[in-house]
């Protein structure tokens, strides 16, 4: 009888809520009356969350209203992100941030971007998004990161590290050139930051001097722990609050120095700056023409509440450097922040993963042949821009430490680094993202590949990656790797193939990729295989039949899968494993253009300037008219999804390929 008037009394609190929306007053009190009752139910029946329903709700909250937001956030995103996977503890460092800047800012005019975007999922929340959180990162649901394409209030997409600065500069450069009025805000972490880009970025804003806000949101933390000269630094700025606090007082009082007449004024004005520089030491923002706010506590509402106003208020570039913790509020993510990043679905209550310890991926195959051929040669030395465990070469960085550089967000600069190492002497072997690679294609082609330096680029995540989409899918290396002279290109057709292949690269005297997939062997596959590797050498797996398949890497498994589907039909294909992409191997080919062989080409890789336009050109060049299939993807950008439904939907399973290849034997004349 009691908990059902409660619940009535509940009810009736809700709609009144929802009519008193903007009497803030009256909502907290009501508020404090149901939680101070201590009912379960309260809780559970009025959520704040369910009640926002506009971008510009946060402003009508209450501090305690948005710290109560700020915990039904979090409750959601574990809840949610534990179902579908995703990057859970950046997310939960930065919801007082997001729910602070919604509420100073008025997203219907002004614009706020993510670096990177891998933390606006409370941004998706708070712009009407949380229903589509059942679906995030799946095929045709919510993407992880930020996409024009799903809402107005994503206002420039994101998902490669340190754009934010250059892309607020830009629009904050066309506001002023059409005389518009609005606050561009750029929300960058203290991991990309380390990326030259914003630096670049913040060179050319302290110059210009256009009013863009940049919110550093520091938390000590890329993936793993921070590294570097900029890290160490903000490190002294954060942890000392004289610092920052000493600063402000000293320029209110420099402030109160009359100046008297313009000769006198420049003098007094260099000796500002001479007593700002002595008692204030490395003051590089400022130094640059931006001006730095903080540091104020991220998860304190109020103190960010003030520190946006005074930033909004304020003429010119401003830098506030806001103290997050990772994986805030969730027990598991703040001890492993690192391991709750990017996660798969895991078990709430034990933080525990779904994921299979003993199934060998190709990166820790190939963490393991780093520690093998560290073993044999002492002059290999590894190289990651912030991608250590991903790459798997944490444990080969305990082993060789001396011998490991993590040099933060800073592709270009690791693959230069590596050509100077190489030029020495040294056996770098730079293991990377086949996304995060394209970032240094100047750099592979000026300062590695023109002077035919020795560096091994060790491209982990080439072809589909899945859940993180189009700006992380890595379709392109094949192409923009292929036309440069010099460098060889190879891919090993299963993990058991990854350390004969690196043995065999790492005694070459010119550059050498070598790319695979994420994740590991097909389940229907098992080669063990170690083997001699010989430049431009293809290998026949099954050698009948008037259709050749030549497919590479990962696609080799797919493409013997579709091999023993089309002989369950009665058709019968040679399929080969084209493990160098660069040299190809012309004189198989020329063998099978003396057959007469139809040929079809099979690579996680877009068509254009892949590995089957090479063979198409070489073919040609035979003069024969054998007809050929190129397989790969189409001139398109792929959104997120499994890999398994993306290579279906784009006819890249064994059945699509099965059927590509049977439509191609028939519609033989
Ligand atoms: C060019 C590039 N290299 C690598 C990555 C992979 N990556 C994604 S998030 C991240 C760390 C970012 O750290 P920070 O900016 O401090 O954000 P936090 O996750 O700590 O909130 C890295 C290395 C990337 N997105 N882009």
């Amino acid at each position: 009888m009691i908990a059902g008037s409660c619940f009535l009394a509940l009810s009736a609190y809700k709609d009144a809520l929802i009519f008193l929306h903007n009497n803030a007053k009256i909502r907290i009190y009501l508020c404090i009356v149901l939680y101070s009752a201590g009912e379960e139910e309260a809780k559970k029946m009025y959520k704040i969350l369910d009640n926002i329903k506009d971008v510009n709700e946060m402003k009508h909250l209450t501090i305690y209203e948005k710290e109560l937001l700020s915990e039904e956030i979090r409750e959601f995103l574990i809840d949610k992100v534990s179902k579908t996977g995703g990057h859970l503890a950046s997310n939960l460092g930065v919801v007082e941030l997001t729910i602070s800047l919604f509420s100073i800012f008025d997203l219907n005019k002004d614009k706020l971007i993510w670096d990177v975007g891998h933390q606006s999922y409370v941004h998706k929340i708070l712009t009407g998004r949380a229903k589509g959180f059942d679906n995030l990162r799946q095929y045709g649901g919510l993407s992880g990161f930020p996409k024009k394409s799903e809402s107005v209030y994503d206002f420039f997409d994101t998902g490669h590290s340190s754009t934010s600065i250059s892309a607020a500069l830009g629009m904050a450069t066309a506001r002023d050139l059409k005389g518009e009025k609005h606050e561009v805000v750029a929300v960058i972490g203290d991991g990309a930051l380390t990326g030259g880009m914003a630096f670049e970025a913040l060179n050319d804003l302290g110059y210009r001097k256009s009013k863009v806000i940049i919110i550093l949101n520091d938390n000590q933390m890329s993936i793993a722990k921070n590294v570097g000269g900029l890290s160490s630094y903000l490190r002294r700025l954060r942890s000392d609050p004289k610092y920052a606090k000493f600063k402000e007082e000293l320029e209110l009082n420099i402030k109160k120095i009359p100046n008297i007449g313009p000769g006198v004024a420049r003098t007094l004005e260099r000796i500002k700056n001479g007593i700002k520089q002595m008692v204030v030491p490395g003051m590089l923002f400022e130094d640059m023409g931006v001006k730095y706010l903080g540091p104020v506590d991220g998860h304190d509402i109020t103190e960010l509440t003030r520190m946006l106003y005074s930033a909004r208020a304020l003429k010119g570039p401003v830098i506030i450097h806001v103290k997050t913790q990772k994986g805030k509020g969730y027990e598991h993510a703040e001890k492993r922040p690192d391991k709750f990043h990017g996660i798969g679905p895991f078990d709430c209550d034990s933080g525990e993963i779904n994921s299979c310890p003993d199934c060998t991926t190709y990166s820790k195959a190939f963490g393991d042949s780093m520690i093998r051929q560290a073993e044999k040669n002492k002059y290999v030395v590894a190289l990651t821009a912030a991608m250590r465990d991903g790459t798997g070469l944490k444990d080969y960085s305990e082993l060789f430490p001396e011998r490991f550089f993590d040099v933060g967000i800073a592709e270009q600069h690791a693959v230069t680094l590596a050509a100077g190492m190489a030029k020495e002497g040294l056996r770098p072997v730079f293991a990377v993202y086949s996304t995060f690679l394209q970032r240094a294609y100047d750099q592979i082609l000026h300062d590695v590949c023109i002077q035919n330096l020795p560096v091994v680029f060790a491209i982990d995540r080439a072809g589909l990656v899945g859940e993180d989409g189009e700006t992380h899918q890595g379709i392109f290396d094949l192409s923009f790797l292929s036309h440069i002279p010099n460098i060889v290109i190879a891919a090993p057709k299963c993990t058991g193939e990854m350390d004969s292949l690196f043995d065999w690269a790492l005694k070459q005297d010119f550059p050498v990729a070598v790319r695979y997939p994420r994740g590991g062997d097909s389940e229907h596959f098992c080669m063990p295989s170690v083997r001699e590797f010989e430049l431009g050498k293809w290998e026949m797996l099954c050698g009948e039949g008037d259709v050749a398949v030549i497919a590479t890497g990962r696609m080799v498994q797919t493409a013997l899968e579709a091999g023993e589907l089309l002989a369950a039909s009665g058709i019968k294909v040679r399929i080969i494993n084209g493990c160098f992409i660069k040299p190809i191997d012309s004189g198989m080919l020329k063998e099978l253009a003396a057959e007469k062989v139809d040929i079809v080409t099979i690579e996680d890789n877009i068509i254009s300037g892949g590995f089957g336009m090479q063979i198409l050109e070489e073919m040609k060049s035979l003069n024969n008219n054998a007809r050929i299939l190129n397989l790969g993807f189409e001139d398109k950008f792929i959104q997120h999804g499994s890999t398994s439904l993306l290579f279906e939907s784009n006819g890249l399973d064994a059945a699509g390929i099965r059927t590509s290849i049977e439509n191609f034997i028939n519609t033989k004349e």
